[in-house]
């Protein structure tokens, strides 16, 4: 495929309710929707920046500077026949893994409706339904946490997953506990702890937590190994790994006994497939993460985890659980075993319904070949 022109769209996306982590409060969700034509194909990715440095070093800002100086006049009015041909191109530069995936995913959405296959298919997908949860923000109190849980059960989420910092934690997993005893339960702390705060973790294990995402620093690998020594409950990385080489020295150090794979963080799906065989060759299950994203990226994120090693529920939950109205059609819905179905149609196998993108669109640039 020739790839003749690429548009990249800043977008700005209101959400139902704020999301809070240790990280902040955010109420909208910034990120770049890239597109991708070439041989009457139209291919769409997700670039799942924010708007600021808290989460990833990376932003809306430099990822657009690094998508249209660096990465877009590398492939423009090339020929790309496989996914590698693009990725090669882009090898030489450093970091900018959203950027990178942001590209990637575009091309693979055009790549497989070229051949008239579902990402799924092209990925190496056997499911046609995956397992999800649903990630619930910090809450004013124990007993609003309590009914926000309460209200995401009666939809159908069989997993709950909640945001934790310190002096919010433990608290709030004793209060969860004590209104729903049996169900599948997990925090993330988004690396808000330190290797002293080791009692925090040693008094959840007493909670039957399915894990616990990412406690200490967002780089390490190696404090986390000797955490995990401490605890009972597996410990699961997120934002330590950027790479398989990361995810082999983790699971070498014996950092963590999960993995939460995001293609936006290492760098695009082909990255991804990578960590996720690695992790099953060594019997270490992984699940998909999210970034917030729109039915763009989400429809990408469903193929992705419809690869057999994605055993545990992915933070994957409806549209409606994020956005009043998603840029696409169908939108995502919760099935009621707690899956989402797997898109079959060529691509990501959804509908960019294009006014509903322009109106959430606040800057546009294209480039041609
Ligand atoms: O740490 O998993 C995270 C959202 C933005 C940035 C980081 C994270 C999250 C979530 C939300 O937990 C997951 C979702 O998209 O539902
Ligand atoms: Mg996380």
């Amino acid at each position: 495929m020739r790839i003749e022109r690429i548009e990249i769209r800043h977008t700005k996306m209101e959400l139902v309710s704020a999301f809070e982590t240790s990280m902040g409060v955010e109420t909208y969700e910034e990120h770049i929707i890239v597109r991708v034509d070439g041989d009457g194909a139209t291919g769409w990715g997700e670039c799942v920046v924010e708007e600021a440095p808290l989460y990833s070093s990376e932003t809306v800002q430099t990822a657009w500077h690094v998508l249209r100086d660096f990465l877009i006049p590398g492939v423009l009015g090339r020929k790309i026949s496989r996914v590698d041909d693009a990725i090669a191109l882009g090898a030489k530069f450093r970091g900018h893994r959203m950027a990178k995936a942001g590209l990637e995913s575009a091309l693979w959405d055009a790549l497989a409706k070229a051949k008239s296959v579902s990402l799924s298919k092209m990925l190496g997908g056997t499911r046609e339904r995956v397992p999800v949860g649903v990630s619930v923000g910090l809450q004013a109190t124990p007993e609003a946490l309590v009914k926000k849980v309460g209200q995401y059960l009666e939809e159908g989420y069989r997993r709950i997953k909640i945001k934790i910092a310190p002096g919010r934690d433990i608290a709030l997993v004793k209060a969860l506990r004590k209104e729903f005893p049996k169900i599948l339960l997990q925090v993330d702390a988004n690396s808000a702890y330190e290797l002293s705060d080791v009692d925090v973790f040693r008094a959840m294990d007493d909670y039957d937590l399915l894990l616990i995402e990412q406690p200490l620093s967002y780089e390490d690998i190696y404090d986390h190994s000797k955490l995990q020594r401490k605890l009972k409950t597996p410990i699961c990385l997120d934002e330590s790994i950027h790479t398989l080489a990361d995810a082999r020295a983790a699971l070498e150090l014996e950092s963590c006994r999960v993995i939460n794979i995001k293609p936006g963080r290492v760098g695009g799906f082909m990255e991804s497939v990578a960590i996720h065989d690695y992790c099953a060759s060594r019997n270490i299950p992984v699940w998909h993460g999210g970034m917030l994203e729109s039915g763009i990226g989400r429809a990408g994120n469903v193929a992705l985890a419809s690869l057999p090693n994605f055993t545990l529920p992915g933070d994957i939950s409806a549209s409606k659980r994020y956005y009043k109205e998603d840029i696409v059609e169908p939108e995502f819905v919760l099935n009621s075993d707690s899956t989402m179905t797997v898109p079959t149609r060529p691509g990501i196998g959804i509908e960019v319904l294009m006014d509903r993108l322009e109106r959430v669109t606040v800057r546009r640039e294209e480039f041609k070949s």
